[in-house]
């Protein structure tokens, strides 16, 4: 007997005569064409108030129609130079031990990737996290390896923790080093996420954080791990997340986000599915603020987080504007 007549009686012989056998081992294609699809318009989306002068860079390239790849680095470079942004680059907040140590990523619309981890004195890790996809065959380089890749490559190099950060620093050991238990809150979120999609309808973004103020050494969150803190997939868009990366690893935030498009949901439905994910997997909810932003082909945008107060800045049309994300609970 064919393999297939011998499935078909199987089935029929289970009751299961009228389920069509394609559906239960289902191949289904995703309905994305992009070839069908018209140019679009130029946009980007960033994480927070900083995300406004991110994006303001940033259209400079993708207003002359340069390339999303150039964009996102550019626009994540201004946040990192900013020395009055502590969750960002050079004015970051340090480890408990007072070592300022940064992660990064960036993906393009080839899906190429490049990452940093636990990066000390190093003033761009974006920059960092771009040579490394352009010019080694790997994707991620952490700790002693990634910057003695930075200093070979000439990278610029700073001292951190800047004097403010350190009396900062100074301030908090009194108070917490007996207990060592770092509190992440809505005050300390300001990763910058950046995803953008350029005249040519391409998709890239880049993420760029010092991560949890205060965190054990060595830690590393989502920001720099690609499908947690970031994720492009050029047949579809792109997302970004910010907030406690431990949860948003355990979903694998922005994959799961750009994989929700795939299937048909809108970027805000998508946000929203991502951000019920991690709720049904923390029934404790405290400090669990999360945040998810995302573009697709079209252009459409969503975001949506766990508790209040996160924000974006949306930059198409010629218009920078900052906008409330919704959420699920307020604090
Ligand atoms: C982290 N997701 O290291 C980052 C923190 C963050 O704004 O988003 N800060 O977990």
């Amino acid at each position: 007997m064919e393999r297939r007549s011998f499935f078909k009686l199987g089935l029929t012989g289970l009751g299961l005569s009228l389920i069509n056998p394609s559906k239960l081992f289902s191949q289904e294609k995703p309905n994305f064409k992009s070839k069908d699809l018209k140019p679009m318009k130029p946009i980007i989306v960033s994480t927070w108030k900083h995300g406004l002068e991110a994006n303001a860079a940033a259209w400079e390239v993708l207003s002359k129609g340069g390339r999303a790849i150039d964009a996102v680095e550019k626009g994540a470079r201004v946040t990192e130079a900013d020395v009055t942004n502590r969750s960002v680059g050079i004015g970051g907040l340090p480890d408990a031990d007072g070592k300022v140590t940064l992660d990064a990523c960036i993906m393009d619309q080839n899906s190429r990737c490049g990452s940093v981890a636990y990066l000390e004195g190093i003033a761009h890790p974006i920059s960092v996290a771009r040579s490394i996809m352009e010019n080694t065959p790997h994707v991620m380089l952490v700790g002693a390896g990634a910057k003695k890749y930075a200093l070979k490559n000439k990278f610029e190099t700073i001292k951190t923790p800047i004097p403010e950060v350190q009396a900062e620093y100074d301030k908090w050991k009194k108070e917490h080093e007996p207990k060592r238990r770092p509190i992440i809150n809505h005050e300390n979120h300001d990763t910058i996420g950046l995803i953008a999609m350029d005249a040519n309808g391409d998709f890239s973004g880049a993420c760029t954080t010092s991560g949890w103020a205060y965190k054990l050494p060595g830690r590393v969150g989502d920001s720099p791990i690609i499908g947690a803190g970031l994720f492009v997939d050029n047949e579809v868009g792109a997302a970004c997340a910010t907030g406690l990366g431990e949860a948003i690893i355990r979903i694998a935030g922005s994959h799961t986000v750009v994989e929700l498009m795939r299937q048909g949901y809108s970027p805000q439905k998508a946000c929203e599915e991502a951000v019920q994910r991690i709720l049904r997997k923390h029934p404790d909810t405290t400090n669990l603020q999360c945040c998810f932003l995302a573009i697709n082909k079209q252009g459409e945008v969503g975001a949506h987080s766990v508790f209040n107060g996160f924000n974006y800045a949306k930059y198409s049309d010629d218009k920078n504007e900052l906008i409330d994300a919704t959420f699920d609970r307020k604090w």
